[in-house]
């Protein structure tokens, strides 16, 4: 009787250790999760990325780095690149779902009306030491569909154009010489913003 009841108990035990193991099992899956505390410091990092810019370089006539997407709360730069022409980066928030190659064709207000407000405005004379920001500050904040635009005319003069722009309190310039909008040349980009 005595020796059936310590086998039980050692059996009790080993039960017990068991989930003592168990218990360690979880313990080491606890401690695996240490490395979940590591991913939200990446999480942090990821918020820290949302805040780097993707500098876009605009030449004639186009817009070069433009990555197909970027997380929202990303902030755009812009560079020009080019020696002869001012360049400008304008970003709108696309409502509809037309293609880029049919928006470019529709007259002028009618294209207005579609794009609405830009969500920012970045323009740079060439060779000028740094980028003017006339709208927002580069950062597409909510996600969707954008479009970059340059509305610079072809051959306009960049300091006429800069004056323009700040007589017009960082709102579009009017009358400035020139040719048709770089946009028209190709200086057009999508970029979707998740
Ligand atoms: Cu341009």
């Amino acid at each position: 009787m005595h020796h059936t009841t310590r086998r039980v108990t050692a059996t009790a035990c080993l039960a017990l250790l068991g989930t003592i193991a168990a218990a360690c099992g979880d313990d080491a899956g606890a401690n695996s999760a240490v490395p979940t505390t590591e991913t939200t410091t990446d999480h942090s990092t990821a918020r820290a990325h949302d805040d780097t810019t993707v500098t876009i370089d605009g030449i004639d006539y186009g817009f070069e780095n433009v990555p197909a997407s970027i997380p929202a709360g990303t902030r755009l730069g812009f560079r020009n690149t080019s020696a002869n022409e001012l360049h400008e980066l304008v970003a709108f928030r696309l409502e509809t779902d037309a293609s880029l190659d049919e928006l470019v064709t529709r007259p002028p207000a009618e294209l207005e009306a579609t794009l609405g407000e830009p969500v920012t405005v970045m323009l740079q004379a060439p060779g000028a030491p740094e980028t003017t920001v006339a709208v927002g500050d580069g950062t597409l904040t909510e996600p969707g569909r954008y479009v970059l635009m340059c509305f610079i005319p072809v051959g306009a003069d960049p300091d006429e154009y800069m004056a323009a722009v700040a007589a017009a309190g960082g709102g579009k310039p009017e009358g400035v010489a020139g040719g048709p909008p770089h946009f028209t040349a190709g200086m057009v980009a999508e970029i979707a913003v998740e």
